[in-house]
């Protein structure tokens, strides 16, 4: 079963850090990428095995600031 997650990023400027959000993204259990954007990530995860607030974290590990999108 998985569970659509957007998040709002702040400080994504170019293509590099689409890329670099997609690979913090990619390397979560549980996470499948659909989609990311300069300012905004689009996934499904398996709530199993994943919980948003650690997927977010992914993100603000690398240097952005996430948001869940209500
Ligand atoms: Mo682009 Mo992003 O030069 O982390 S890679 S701004």
């Amino acid at each position: 079963m998985s569970t659509p997650l957007t998040l709002k990023i702040e400080g994504m400027h170019c293509d590099g850090c689409v890329r670099r959000v997609t690979a913090a993204l990619a390397k979560v259990e549980g996470v499948e990428v659909k989609a990311v954007q300069v300012g905004r990530a689009e996934v499904s995860f398996d709530a199993a095995k994943a919980a948003p607030e650690a997927i977010a974290a992914a993100v603000t590990k690398i240097g952005f600031a996430a948001a869940l999108e209500s």
